[in-house]
């Protein structure tokens, strides 16, 4: 966005953040694009391989769990092997300097925290967490960072079932705290940028609407438009590690560049 399009919302003079102005966040593939992480529903997207998506499904990943660890180990091995970008760093570096930022993130990968974004809901979990696929289970959720993962596949030591990366598959409800605070906050905010998602999964798409029913002003940004577009107040369009930047350095009148 060239600084002579500096976001208006209507008014005579820019749109400026005050460090009370409250921002959120909603991210999904695209903002990881840039850091080497595929999409889902680009042309060369993960769930163009039907295959795949049986996977992220409960009954397709136990109909055969050594092939769905071998699909979560692959992403796990390229996640650990990409960085933050700037989309993600220009987020964390409004958070640091003391303005109002929370990330609801339908991505697993954990890029926002590694670019120091520490307010982040992740409505779909993330692939460095393992839990056992047994519902009944009184096991708990774990951290789980080996890059390779020593695939048995892993089983529970409790009850012996196997164990599943702590993502929300399709057909999975998602953590109903995660979706009251992200909720919540949806209808405090007063900016809500909408960056790198195609807006076709809910409840996450949702959210989006939320901001618009509750007054919030909406900013998508991606490198095309989406089936939220019309509701948003402004689509950027172009890469968002080079137009988030742009976008914070604006909304702070230059304040946070990075
Ligand atoms: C639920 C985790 C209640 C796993 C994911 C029929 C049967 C059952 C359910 C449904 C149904 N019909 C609808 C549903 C609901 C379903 C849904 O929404 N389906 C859609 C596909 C129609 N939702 C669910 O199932 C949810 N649960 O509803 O529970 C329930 C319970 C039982 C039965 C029924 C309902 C659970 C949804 C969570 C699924 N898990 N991931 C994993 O990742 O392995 S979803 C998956 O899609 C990813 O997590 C991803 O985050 C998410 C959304 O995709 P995006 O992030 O938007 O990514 P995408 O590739 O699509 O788009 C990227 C965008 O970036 C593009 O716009 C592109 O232009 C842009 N871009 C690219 N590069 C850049 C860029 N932008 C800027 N800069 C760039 N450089």
């Amino acid at each position: 966005m060239s600084s002579d399009e500096s976001l208006y919302a209507g008014k005579s003079e820019p749109l400026r953040l005050r460090k009370d102005t409250k921002v959120t966040v909603l991210s999904g593939a695209g903002i990881s694009a840039e850091s080497g992480i595929p999409t889902f529903r680009g042309e060369d997207g993960l769930w163009q391989d039907e295959n795949l998506v049986k996977i992220a499904t409960p009954r397709g990943f136990l109909a055969d769990p050594e092939r769905g660890w071998r699909f979560y180990n692959e992403r796990r091995s390229n996640m650990a092997a990409c960085d933050p970008n700037p989309a993600h760093k220009a987020i964390a570096a409004l958070e640091r300097a003391g303005y109002d930022v929370v990330v609801i993130t339908q991505n697993i990968d954990r890029l926002h925290q590694r670019a120091g974004s520490a307010r982040v809901l992740e409505l779909h979990g993330t692939v460095w967490s393992i839990k056992c696929s047994n519902s009944r289970c009184t096991s708990e959720p774990f951290e789980n960072h080996d890059v390779p993962l020593k695939i048995d596949p892993p089983v529970c030591e409790i009850c012996g079932a196997y164990l599943r990366p702590n993502v929300v598959f399709f057909e999975e409800m998602l953590d109903p705290e995660v979706v009251a605070e992200a909720d919540r906050r949806t209808k405090q905010s007063d900016i809500f940028l909408v960056v790198g998602t195609s807006g076709v999964v809910y409840p996450a798409a949702g959210f989006a609407q939320i901001a618009r029913a509750f007054g919030a002003y909406l900013v998508e940004l991606n490198i095309e438009t989406t089936p939220l577009s019309y509701i948003c107040d402004k689509t950027i369009l172009g890469p968002c590690g080079q137009m988030l930047p742009e976008l914070v350095s604006d909304l702070t009148g230059g304040e946070v560049r990075i």
